[in-house]
């Protein structure tokens, strides 16, 4: 038997990666691995699986017990939880710990020639994987939006899009300029849980609002299609919770400051970003017809002539 234990903190590093024995060459039978990692303060760890091919017995994979399998433990409310076990040949998805621990079991029992393990890269980050608007620390999980510095972008649920961390609540708030208004629309939703969205039902949730403090704004979750919100004034703020147990891949959402004066030509713009290049639809109101324009890199506002809408 193979046993592998190894334990890794954020005071000797800030990120790594991890293989199993010997690869990309097959495993030995009867591997045992055991990674455990903590992250000092507000650190979570982020997991990215850059390869995983585990052999498959039989032809489908029907359940991971039965064959060699990786195993992810969190911790909530200071309980160990398996959070989710892969198997097969499927890469997972990248995943991000609720808090400071997370560990690793993998169980390698019988191996094979043409399976090559895994190889895992983490990291210990602070910002939940959300990679616009800045971070407010002073905040568990919060992020600012001024239309100062952008006007349009992409906002995103934390890790996504691998999935969303567990019990966690983040904070997006939008600050535009005073006649503006925030418009916001939603490309992927995909949040767990059963409407109206409520504690009761076990759901997590994304609440949309012009008040910074407010309990009584809609509740989102579940999958909603072309999700579209504006704010009653220059102030927005998206509140993302998820409890504490199962899991989904949250939201991307394009937003786009915009005066009275703008909308009253495009009764709806929207902002999105396709093969790297920035999109921009304008959509006339009533007889929904568009003008689909685009900028590739810094250069200028152009008309896309082989996108056309009407109807
Ligand atoms: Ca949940």
């Amino acid at each position: 038997m193979q046993l592998v234990i190894e334990q890794f903190s954020s005071d000797d590093g800030r990120a790594g990666r991890l293989v199993s024995p010997q690869y990309p060459a097959p495993y030995p039978q009867n591997t045992h691995c055991h990674y455990s990692f903590t992250g000092r303060g507000r650190l979570r760890v982020r997991l990215l699986f850059e390869d995983f091919h585990l052999p498959i017995v039989g032809e489908h994979v029907v359940d991971c017990e039965s064959m060699d399998s990786l195993d992810i433990f969190l911790y909530v409310d200071g309980r160990q939880e398996k959070m989710a076990s892969y198997c097969g040949d499927e890469t997972p998805k990248p995943i991000i710990s609720n808090g400071p621990k997370l560990s690793i079991e993998f169980r390698g029992i019988y191996s094979s020639r043409t399976s090559r393990g895994f190889k895992i890269s983490y990291s210990f980050v602070e910002d939940y994987a959300i990679a616009s608007g800045k971070q407010l620390l002073e905040f568990p999980c919060a992020f600012v939006f001024n239309s100062s510095e952008a006007r349009t972008g992409v906002v995103t649920s934390p890790n996504y899009p691998g999935l969303y961390p567990r019990d966690t609540e983040c904070n997006y708030f939008f600050y535009g300029d005073k006649n503006e208004r925030v418009h916001l629309h939603f490309s992927y939703f995909d949040v767990e849980g059963v409407v109206p969205c409520e504690a009761v039902s076990a759901s997590d949730y994304v609440q949309i609002s012009s008040q910074m403090i407010d309990s009584e704004s809609r509740r989102y979750c579940g999958q909603i299609k072309d999700l579209r919100a504006t704010s009653l004034n220059n102030f927005l703020r998206i509140t993302f919770r998820s409890n504490d147990r199962l899991d989904g891949v949250g939201f991307s959402c394009n937003y786009i400051f915009l005066r009275d004066s703008e909308m009253y030509n495009a009764s709806i713009i929207e902002a999105s970003f396709n093969r790297g290049e920035a999109e921009m639809k304008r959509i006339t109101s009533g007889c929904y017809t568009a003008q689909v324009f685009y900028k590739p890199d810094d250069l200028t506002w152009r008309e896309r002539p082989d996108i056309s809408y009407g109807g």
